[in-house]
């Protein structure tokens, strides 16, 4: 029984020396993927604990496994810290990401093959809002809404148009690739007139609206929907807030209608990282993302970038590649040389396919988790754009060499490099 004590680096050197390489990679890069982020100390020791070894199907106090007396308070304690934070309800927060906790919403409110409206994918939507690969757009009949191509941004007529002549029966606001704020009040109105439920994904938003950089959709919708690991910084998870007479349909709908056990792990980190989120520290890192992300966005529009919608008003950026003559993916894979890491993406109404789109897109939660503030954003618009101009080997070795200056001044949350 060797292996029982020994540690990683011991008994597996393999995945041990993969984990060391990730700690060096993540460090010593600029990551500017907008939906990433680095968790504190005390979440990855959450997320890595012994809690990991238990099961609990069921809710606290109707489980159907014994030796849940450090469960049942952990899970309550997050939901208390989660219906704290967002001003919520009722909190769920067993879902094992934001596509189940997506799906959980389809089962609780709809029989298959009912009407659903959501901001389209290629538009900057998520999957599970009806896109036609996805069981959501498979099981269900999808009406998809856009953005206009004029200003990039979401007309509340258009979508009011559009359901009053659809008539859905669960609205979605909420996407992956959207910067402006989104109308949640309009969006409720609309839902109320066509007797629809309103659900909203604040998957990416969820940390600016905890730390009030961004309006709340609470107040506004049926359900909300979210992942627990991008600006909110916890653990990868998912989470449903709703309110109390939709309590019980959600919760039967994500145990047993979807999901099994819950991760417990997870839910001790993510309790963690939703008392880090209450915090005043928390609420200035909130601003401090959108703050970066502005001047991100002016610096790169100031070089001749095409920001998509002309800016943005959260934590993220889309940028339109097509006047630069530089494919979203060459760019994406040039910056990734030089340490800047984000994602090639379509922008709306684009030309190219999904896998080789015309955009790249990028954001401020890690940065921003890093201490790093307007100057290293303009610093770093100019690396974007020296590599977009000359995405050769060349610029991005000079490029990197500046990059792991910059890097090591910005220690990375929760890394203890050895
Ligand atoms: N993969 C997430 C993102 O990057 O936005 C959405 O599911």
């Amino acid at each position: 029984m060797k292996f029982v004590d020994e540690p990683l680096s011991a008994s597996d050197p393999k995945v041990a020396a993969l984990v060391r390489a990730e700690e060096r990679r993540q460090a010593d890069t600029i990551r500017l993927i907008p939906s990433e982020n680095y968790v504190s100390r005390a979440v990855l020791e959450a997320s890595g604990s012994v809690f990991t070894n238990k099961y609990s199907e069921g809710y606290a106090q109707k489980r159907y496994y014994e030796g849940q007396q450090n469960v049942d308070p952990l899970e309550s304690l997050a939901q208390e810290r989660a219906c704290a934070l967002f001003g919520a309800e009722h909190a769920n927060v067993q879902p094992y990401s934001g596509s189940p906790a997506n799906l959980a919403v389809y089962f609780a409110f709809l029989q298959p093959g009912a009407k659903v409206m959501g901001l389209a994918l290629p538009m900057g939507g998520h999957l599970t809002h009806g896109w036609n690969v996805s069981i959501t757009g498979k099981y269900f009949q999808p009406v998809q809404y856009g953005v206009r191509k004029d200003t990039g941004r979401i007309d509340m007529d258009e979508v009011r148009d559009l359901a009053r002549r659809e008539r859905p029966a669960l609205v979605w606001a909420g996407g992956t690739a959207y910067s402006r704020f989104w109308d949640f009040a309009a969006f409720a109105e609309i839902a109320k007139e066509i007797g629809a439920r309103f659900a909203v994904d604040m998957a990416h938003i969820a940390g600016l609206v905890a730390g009030q950089a961004h309006p709340s959709p609470i107040l506004h919708a049926d359900v909300v929907s979210t992942t627990t690991h991008k600006t909110l910084r916890g653990p990868r998870g998912g989470m449903l807030l709703c309110k109390q007479p939709y309590a019980a349909a959600i919760d039967k709908a994500v145990f047993p209608g979807l999901q099994g056990g819950p991760h417990d792990h997870n839910t001790a980190a993510l309790a963690v990282a939703l008392n880090e989120a209450a915090q005043p520290a928390f609420k200035e890192y909130a601003h401090q993302v959108v703050a970066n992300a502005k001047v991100l966005a002016a610096e790169l529009m100031a070089r001749g970038f095409h920001v998509v919608s002309g800016g943005t008003d959260n934590h993220l950026i889309l940028v339109d590649l097509t006047n630069k003559a530089v494919p979203g993916k060459v760019a994406a894979k040039a910056l990734d040389k030089a340490g800047i890491e984000l994602n090639y993406n379509s922008v709306p109404y684009d030309t190219r396919k999904p896998f080789d789109p015309s955009g790249i897109r990028l954001g401020t939660p890690s940065v921003s988790s890093r201490g790093m503030g307007e100057a290293e954003m303009k610093q770093i618009a100019a690396w974007i754009d020296r590599v977009v101009s000359k995405p050769d080997d060349d610029t991005a070795a000079k490029v990197l060499a500046e990059v792991l200056e910059v890097t090591r001044r910005f220690p990375a949350p929760g890394i203890l490099l050895k």
